[in-house]
């Protein structure tokens, strides 16, 4: 690989010359992809692949995750990360994982049963990757997504989502006391009861951004469980050329808005999206290499999400999967990249 170029202004200080330059992480290339998964396997630089629902199977590979979420497209395509390989890979106790490039990706998935609850699960979870990550040259954690069931299934404080968030930061411990990386979590639907977590690492942090219209999830009030979330809205990549955005809804503040209207709350989601590109310093707005995720609550919105999307974000690759949003008012979630 070439040296990576990019705006000297945006060099880190302390980095000189171009050996610190090449030193620096260019970012994993995200897209979905309409190709058989042991085509897109059989990329030497391919460091995930992510198919949707029940009509994928199971493949022997580290480096392949199937997310328990069911795809509104059809064919629905695979979701390919691609790194300036080569790509290693193994499996470590429950994790599985892949590196190449200076990048990570480790999933771990748990069945609920065999752990008690969804807290005890996440807990067990997240402790099994951070004790992994510390030992990985990789340990710089910069996006996570959580896919858990039935997430708003208990009354109050015995919701499932936040006993999943008391989970996840007692089995996280101190491992992101410096900050949360950008994060997703959505409940699944159907099948067995199984926690689905995976994550991207980098050898070099990122630079985490907040949404000025929202209020920092883990500064949530008490209302909204015990332990709040513990995610950041968006993370920078190490070479300022793409910015992960996390689950993104209609959330103002700390208020759910527009409870019911789905037309509003795209329209707010999208105005809070575009509000995590300024404060993050990209470019507006979305193109067609900014693959995009809609996680649609109840199956009759899908053609609204869809059609909605088409209008004002043309272009833009947006796979509609359905899942429920870890708020019950809440009836769509979007998260994906832009790449600068
Ligand atoms: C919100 O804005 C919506 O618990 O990891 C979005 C992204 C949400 C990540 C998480 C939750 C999480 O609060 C919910």
């Amino acid at each position: 690989m070439g040296p990576l170029s990019f705006p000297v202004d945006r060099m880190v200080q302390g980095c000189e010359g171009t050996a610190a330059q090449a030193s620096i992480r260019r970012a994993p290339r995200v897209s979905y992809r309409n190709v058989e998964a042991s085509e897109a396997l059989a990329d030497p630089g391919m460091l995930t692949v992510i198919g949707f629902g029940a009509g994928r199977g199971e493949i022997d590979d580290p480096r392949w995750l199937r997310l328990q979420l069911e795809p509104f497209d059809a064919p629905a395509p695979l979701e390919c990360w691609e790194v300036d390989g080569p790509v290693d890979r193994g499996v470590a106790g429950d994790v599985r994982w892949s590196r190449g490039g200076g990048w990570l990706f480790a999933a771990i998935e748990r069945d609920e049963p065999a752990e008690g609850d969804i807290e005890a699960c996440a807990a067990g979870a997240y402790r099994e990757l951070a004790a992994f990550l510390a030992a990985q040259p990789e340990s710089q954690v910069l996006r996570v997504w959580n896919y858990l069931a039935d997430i708003n299934a208990g009354d109050g404080d015995e919701e499932r989502y936040k006993r999943f968030c008391c989970g996840r930061a007692r089995g996280m411990g101190e491992a992101f006391a410096g900050g949360f990386p950008a994060a997703t979590a959505i409940g699944s639907l159907g099948g067995q009861p199984r926690l689905q977590v995976y994550l991207l690492a980098c050898t070099q942090p990122g630079r985490r951004v907040e949404n000025p219209r929202q209020l920092s999830a883990w500064r949530y009030p008490r209302q909204y469980g015990p332990t709040p979330p513990s995610f950041a809205r968006a993370m920078r990549l190490p070479a300022d050329d793409a910015l992960a955005i996390s689950g993104t809804a209609a959330v103002i503040g700390h208020a759910s808005a527009h409870h019911g209207d789905l037309s509003a709350q795209l329209a707010e989601t999208v105005a809070n999206l575009e509000a995590v590109l300024a404060a993050a310093g990209m470019p507006a707005g979305f193109d067609t290499h900014s693959p995009l995720k809609a996680y649609v609550r109840r199956p009759g919105d899908a053609r609204t999400v869809r059609e909605f999307f088409r209008q004002h974000l043309p272009g833009v690759p947006v796979l509609l999967l359905h899942g429920d949003v870890c708020r019950a008012e809440l009836l769509v979630e979007v998260d994906g990249w832009r790449y600068a």
